[in-house]
């Protein structure tokens, strides 16, 4: 029979279902794996969706291409995780030509012309640095402390603003930052960097890791070279994903800020809100915890991801 009323909010009344064309990053990372898992798994049927999904394996070409091809289906909305910030508004402007919304989730775009997305959720990426570097000026100002830093993504949002955030905490202490260099977020990656930077400095004291993968890297290589890490050299990391907190609880790790991947509910909450034409806010942030060994041996035990 006909489904009277406005819409319920399962879905678009009745037995229709949203459907949605979600375009992920890649499988980059311990968090990229968990944010995948909350979207998929509150993205379903029984929750009113009908999700289609795409691996770009970190590349933005194949997340455009997924995306005219969501729009070429004519879905009822868009929604995805921008592997830079840069160079989105030509496929905005042919998801707002085609009348399909779009909803931006964990990273932003750089685009001007903020009619282009209904609504971004995701953590501030800045503030997530700030807390890394109030934490590193508190422990270890005053002691000469020399750091090198592993950026995430060239050009991503986390890699740039966590950057950013960082600068400013640590910018009135003597914490010295003689290296910084890209690890794209993995831990093979992150690895090799450290590697080199081992190879090139024997006094490294800190290690600023933009996420927990590229600061587990980072101990391989610390410890492949005879050195404690944690101890010898101090890792602060940014995710607390569960590897990253069991390398916390176990001190090879000094303090991670929590990045929440789990993004899905909020996603489906937007998602439903769009299509049935109501109002939702432009930004969205997630709150987000931080980390010491202490505390990381207390949350451990209930940590879903
Ligand atoms: C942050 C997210 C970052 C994580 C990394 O929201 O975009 O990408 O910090 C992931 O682990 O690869």
């Amino acid at each position: 029979e006909e489904s009277g009323g406005s819409e319920s909010a399962e879905g678009s009344g009745g037995d229709e279902l949203i459907s949605i064309g979600f375009s992920q990053v890649g499988a980059e990372s311990g968090w990229r794996a968990a944010n995948t898992q909350s979207i998929q798994d509150t993205l379903t049927e029984e929750n009113g969706f009908d999700l289609s999904f795409s691996d770009a394996q970190q590349k933005q070409e194949n997340q455009i291409q997924a995306l005219r091809s969501y729009i070429q289906q004519g879905v009822d909305v868009l929604a995805f995780s921008p592997v830079v910030e840069t160079g989105w508004d030509a496929v905005l402007e042919e998801a707002k030509s085609a009348g399909i919304p779009v909803i931006l989730t964990d990273r932003a775009v750089d685009s001007e012309d903020d009619t282009l997305y209904e609504s971004f959720i995701g953590s501030d990426f800045v503030l997530e640095g700030e807390m890394a570097g109030e934490w590193a000026v508190e422990q270890y100002d005053g002691e000469g402390y020399k750091m090198v830093e592993l950026q995430g993504t060239t050009g991503s949002a986390p890699a740039i603003d966590r950057k950013e955030g960082f600068g400013t905490a640590i910018s009135g202490s003597d914490i010295e930052v003689i290296d910084s260099q890209t690890g794209n977020f993995t831990r093979t990656e992150g690895k090799q960097v450290m590697e080199g930077f081992l190879q090139k400095y024997d006094d490294i004291d800190l290690v600023f890791a933009h996420n927990d993968d590229m600061g587990l890297g980072a101990i391989e290589a610390i410890e492949a070279a005879g050195m404690t890490p944690g101890e010898d050299i101090k890792i602060i990391t940014i995710d607390a994903v569960k590897d990253g907190m069991q390398a916390l609880a176990d001190g090879k790790i000094n303090y991670i800020v929590e990045c929440n991947p789990l993004l899905g509910p909020d996603l489906a909450e937007i998602a439903q809100k769009v299509v049935a034409g109501e109002e939702v806010e432009k930004r969205i942030v997630v709150e987000d915890l931080a980390f010491d060994q202490e505390a990381a041996v207390e949350a451990l035990p209930d940590r879903q991801y």
